[in-house]
């Protein structure tokens, strides 16, 4: 396969700077007539040729001005159209066919239940018609739609509407005009049977915007949430961004088949449905709060990668770890600060630490690809989102903004680079970020170690650190990073010491910058002898390697005036303690030691001054996840599964009572609202509940059986369900069957039902999941169906996913090789659930290592896939 890199970029020898669409849709085919405005760059040769991609297309005819090009003026290959000596400027005329109706790989132009749509990110705009299909083209789009009134009353496209109306045979056209101009990837297409809810939203400035959101006739009443958060978004973006929206309309529109979350295309964005359509008997609060950030991250990207979007694909981060950690900032100011940062931590480590760690491993900015749709990935998001909060810690809020805000000026209308993106920051901070640079750079996820050290008498507290960069595929030699580490000495009871003097390293306030590999503080005129708190709000994305002794832990567990290590104290000194045992002959657990972290667990529950839902995230004992990582490698999934069933029982036991009590004594309104702290304390009692399921317990499985027979919501019901999957799967059947029965519609509930059957732990999941697959409702075909059962048998079943007979790891690899004959997006997506094979045991690896190779060896294996597979594989 081809390898693209970084170093080779060369800007287009042509620009576009104007696009006319004309796109008649049938049934059959859809037609899509194109002028393209074609310039010549200043300082390129007469005689360069153009190539424009395109991929699965039709030529129906190909003009410049006037004259018909006839063969020898232009050359066709699979990959595109390419014009051997074409004039300096000058107008492209192409008419092409294209089939959507059997598009399954939903890229370009595809039907979802009968309605037409397009996803163009990263290179699908070349299945809709010849084009310099690359992000530092833009151009401004004028599209003309037509179609069958009654096929498709509703025609969406990019920008403003500009015209309409009626033509002979029961035919209608729209006509859109985009004025800012934009890359192919942010192209859009809608042409459906539709039912919509609309709102308005005054800017800052009195622009009047109608807002409207689409969904599938008879769903949109389920859009109003996603209304309501798009509204909070555009408030929010120009309060804390000062990004004031900028056309008459913000149209969204819900899908049922797509590959990806959603798509921020300019004006019009589009949905899979599952993070817009809610409503309380069929949405969970995390639903709930997953629609709200997704409906944010694509709103924000209007600034964030449309309006200045990346100079190409290596650059992906610069919009989205950008626009990531802008959706972060809302949920944050709109829900709980502290408990959103700890499920974004958890979220992190969940996935990008594995990513980080494996064959998959690569920098938020890579320098090589194959395929881009791979590189859709945590580390680029999430990572990419860690990295500009550290912007923001190194630099202080005020001077991030001030460089967020010149970002936006000095480049809009323009396609970027980290680089210039850096700049703008330097500019504003009069500091030089070149080191800072290379967490855009370079792969891997530095560790840290500390010692600490008073003396009582020249009350001097000295505190060493040291960092190093473990080697990851393809990057042996790392260097030090820069690390913005949020920290505070606490003292015996909890208040943070202060010092007279400090050297050693840049401190400012609560803030240690370390960029070496050792780095000696020493604080002066501290009064008492402190318990120190590092990287407070998870500052920097690093791996703690020094263990803290238990009394240290339960210290910060107690005390800490932070949240965040307050929270991960108790983690930490839980994993801390079980370690010893999770060698496969180490030694029995330490229930004592246990019952020290019970006790501060339960200090925390009875504590006035900690919310609900940060209760129930202290009530979230470390998973199957936490402990994998842990152990690291030579992994047996049974072992780790019994030794946490074995940590949540002893727990549970000590705190028994209380939980129970916790359970019984919140009262809820009785209006259900997905706010944040009606669903803390949701949260805080489904916690109780299946902490308590742990204990194995007929009365408490009484206990859940009632609960789901009571619940008012999805999110009770759907917790109750879960807890008894986990933990009594014998007694989940029956209830199994009732949800099946009762809960049927929409097809986001039959997706809840499938992941919990894909969940449980039990030799006959397997034949389970074979039989799902023969319900009527189940296709491979629909990404929502594949993810939902198979996503929740990778990610959350460990013990069957990686069984010991392979038979988990075989199953994958077949759902993998058929889904790749005709979607290789989504099958590249799922063999990242293997990047994780070399950490097991012998017996375990062997089995993937047999299912991998059995994919690589497939015929007419997609480019998406071999990629994933050979570096998996490496
Ligand atoms: N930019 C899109 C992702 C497109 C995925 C393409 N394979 C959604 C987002 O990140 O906002
Ligand atoms: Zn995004």
């Amino acid at each position: 396969q081809k390898i693209i890199y970084l170093q080779d970029y060369k800007p287009s020898d042509y620009l576009i700077p104007k696009t006319e669409m004309w796109v008649d849709f049938t049934p059959e085919r859809t037609r899509i007539t194109t002028d393209l405005h074609i310039e010549r760059q200043v300082g390129v040769e007469d005689g360069t040729p153009l190539e424009l991609d395109g991929e699965h297309l039709e030529l129906v005819s190909i003009a410049i001005g006037d004259e018909v090009l006839g063969a020898g003026q232009y050359e066709l290959s699979e990959s595109g159209l390419k014009l051997l000596d074409p004039p300096q400027s000058f107008v492209l005329s192409t008419v092409v066919d294209v089939e959507p109706e059997k598009n399954k790989s939903l890229e370009g132009l595809y039907r979802s239940s009968g309605n037409w749509c397009t996803q163009c990110e990263a290179e699908g705009f070349r299945r809709i018609t010849y084009f310099l299909d690359r992000p530092d083209v833009m151009s401004v789009f004028t599209v003309k739609m037509v179609a069958d009134k009654d096929l498709a009353p509703v025609l969406l496209s990019n920008g403003n509407p500009v015209d309409s109306g009626e033509m002979s045979n029961n035919r209608h056209f729209a006509e859109w005009h985009d004025p800012h101009p934009k890359p192919s990837y942010l192209f859009a297409m809608v042409a459906g049977k539709l039912d919509k809810i609309s709102e308005n939203f005054t800017t800052k400035s009195g622009k009047k915007v109608d807002l409207n959101i689409y969904a599938e006739p008879g769903k949109a009443e389920l859009c109003r949430y996603a209304m309501d958060a798009l509204i909070r978004s555009m408030k929010w973006d120009e309060e804390r961004f000062g990004c004031e929206y900028d056309l008459d309309v913000f149209n969204i529109v819900a899908v049922s088949d797509f590959n990806a979350g959603a798509m921020e295309n300019k004006g019009l964005n589009i949905f899979n449905d599952k993070y817009v359509l809610a409503d309380p008997a069929t949405a969970t609060d995390q639903d709930y709060a997953l629609i709200e950030r997704i409906i944010a991250h694509e709103y924000f990207h209007n600034y964030t990668g449309n309006r200045v979007t990346c100079r190409d694909w290596f650059q992906l981060c610069l919009k989205e770890g950008l626009t990531v950690f802008r959706d972060q900032e809302f949920s944050s100011d709109e829900r709980f600060r502290d408990v959103e940062r700890i499920d974004d931590v958890k979220g992190l480590r969940q996935s990008q630490f594995v990513e980080d760690s494996g064959p998959l491993a690569h920098p938020p900015r890579p320098n090589q690809y194959e395929q881009i749709d791979n590189f859709y990935t945590t580390t680029v998001y999430e990572k990419g989102a860690e990295v500009v909060r550290m912007l923001m810690t190194l630099l202080g809020k005020e001077t991030f903004h001030e460089g967020v805000d010149l970002y936006l000026e000095r480049h809009d209308g323009e396609a970027a680079t980290i680089e210039q993106f850096i700049k703008c920051f330097e500019d504003v901070s009069k500091r030089d970020l070149s080191q800072f640079q290379k967490w855009y750079t370079q792969a891997g996820r530095p560790q840290v170690s500390y010692t600490t050290a008073y003396d009582a008498e020249s009350k001097q507290f000295t505190l060493e650190l040291k960092q190093t960069v473990p080697a990851t595929p393809g990057e042996s030699e790392k260097s030090p990073m820069v690390l913005p580490i949020k920290f505070g000495l606490v003292s015996n009871n909890g208040d943070d010491l202060g010092w007279d003097s400090v050297e050693g390293a840049e401190v400012r306030d609560d803030l240690i910058i370390m960029d070496k590999e050792d780095v000696t503080v020493q604080f002066h005129g501290v009064s008492s002898a402190p318990v120190v708190s590092l990287f407070r709000e998870f500052s920097a994305p690093v791996t703690i390697q020094t263990k803290a002794s238990l009394e240290e832990d339960l210290h910060r567990a107690r005390l800490d005036g932070d949240p965040f290590n307050r929270w991960e104290s108790l983690q930490s000194a839980i994993l801390n303690i079980v370690s010893p045992s999770m060698a496969v002959d180490g030694p029995a657990l330490d229930l004592d030691l246990l019952d020290q972290v019970a006790s501060a667990l339960s200090q925390t529950l009875d504590s006035q001054d900690m919310s609900p839902s940060f209760k129930a995230l202290s009530l979230r004992l470390p998973n199957y996840q936490d402990y994998a990582q842990r152990v690291g490698e030579n992994i047996n999934p049974d072992h780790i599964k019994s030794i946490k069933r074995d940590v949540d029982r002893a727990i549970a036991e000590r705190l028994r009572g209380q939980l129970v009590s916790l359970y019984s004594a919140l009262h809820l309104p009785d209006e259900y609202e997905p706010n944040a702290e009606q669903s803390g304390m949701r949260s805080l009692r489904n916690q109780s509940l299946s902490l308590l399921a742990a204990l194995n317990d007929k009365q408490i499985f009484e206990m859940v059986e009632t609960h789901y027979n009571e619940a008012q919501n999805m999110t009770d019901r759907q917790a109750a369900l879960a807890i008894m999957c986990a933990y009594a799967p014998d007694r989940a059947e029956p209830l199994l069957a009732h949800f099946k029965e009762n809960f049927a519609e929409p097809m986001t509930v039959f997706d809840k039902w499938l992941s919990l059957n894909a969940s449980i732990d039990d030799d006959r999941t397997i034949d389970r999941i074979h039989s799902l697959m023969a319900d009527d409702r189940f296709s491979l075909e629909t990404p929502n169906r594949v993810y939902a059962l198979f996503g929740s048998f990778t990610q959350g079943n460990p013990t069957q996913f990686a069984r010991e007979d392979g038979a988990g790891f075989d199953l994958i690899a077949d759902i993998i090789m058929h889904i790749d004959k005709f979607n290789p997006q989504v099958a590249g997506r799922f063999a990242v659930a293997f990047r994780i094979w070399k950490n097991f045991e012998s017996k375990r690896q062997n089995a993937a290592r047999t299912a991998l190779e059995r994919i690589r060896d497939m015929e007419n294996i997609s480019p998406n896939l071999s990629e994933m597979v050979n570096k998996t594989l490496e």
